[in-house]
């Protein structure tokens, strides 16, 4: 279960109608007031995963509170079910009734995978806090690549993610490169309310006040 230390993978974490809730909360979340968009970068790229945020909305490099990248909007408020949620996963993932213990994350990121969708190797840095990333996925199951904190290469390790599987990052593994290289469509479970794709929740706690 722990892929390197603070890295620990639970699969099947969610049942399934823990997933169905979930796609359809983020459904809700995808239709606005922020809608769900691919991710223009300051190069002038364009993200090829689609992304919506709770809480705190990101743009590439920092959180806002309103969509100033994409419509304007104030995003959605980050709901006390997710945060308990966020709290069980620890627990469980650490094996540590007092692990969940006042984690208070303030923003989820949901990606979804369509296609041909991949997301390079990177590190999460923009938060000011260093508690642990929940992550949840749904739908189609993808290679997840967790690497070093040096740089985007090797050493890395490679971990098949499947729909209901649960990640959590903390301690020395918050700041590793990572980056999902391949989806496998048409594996996920239509029954999930995804019909096709990958959703990934990341839950996180910003730092940021106000
Ligand atoms: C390891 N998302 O949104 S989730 C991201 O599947 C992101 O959509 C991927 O990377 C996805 O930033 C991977 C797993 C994950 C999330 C955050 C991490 C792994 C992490 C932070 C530190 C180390
Ligand atoms: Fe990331």
């Amino acid at each position: 279960r722990e892929i390197t230390p603070g890295a620990v993978h639970v699969p099947g974490w969610l049942d399934a109608e823990a997933q169905r809730a979930l796609v359809e909360a983020c459904r809700g979340w995808a239709a606005g007031p922020v809608p769900m968009r691919h991710t223009r970068l300051p190069g002038g790229g364009v993200m090829s995963v689609q992304t919506v945020c709770v809480g705190w909305h990101w743009q590439p490099y920092r959180y806002t509170r309103t969509a100033t990248d994409v419509n304007g909007a104030q995003v959605a408020h980050f709901p006390d079910w997710l945060r308990e949620l966020g709290r069980r996963a620890l627990v469980d993932a650490y094996e540590d009734d007092a692990a969940g213990d006042g984690y208070d994350p303030d923003t989820a990121l949901i990606n979804f995978y369509d296609g041909a969708a991949t997301m390079g190797m990177h590190q999460d840095k923009d938060e000011r806090a260093r508690e642990p990333v929940v992550s949840l996925s749904v739908g189609d199951t993808c290679v997840f690549r967790l690497g070093n904190t040096e740089n985007r290469g090797k050493p890395y390790e490679d971990v098949e993610l499947v729909s209901g599987d649960l990640l959590v990052f903390g301690g020395p593994s918050r700041l590793a490169f990572h980056g999902v290289p391949k989806v496998y469509p048409g594996t996920g479970d239509p029954a999930t309310g995804l019909s096709r794709g990958r959703l990934n929740l990341t839950m996180r706690v910003t730092g940021l006040t106000g």
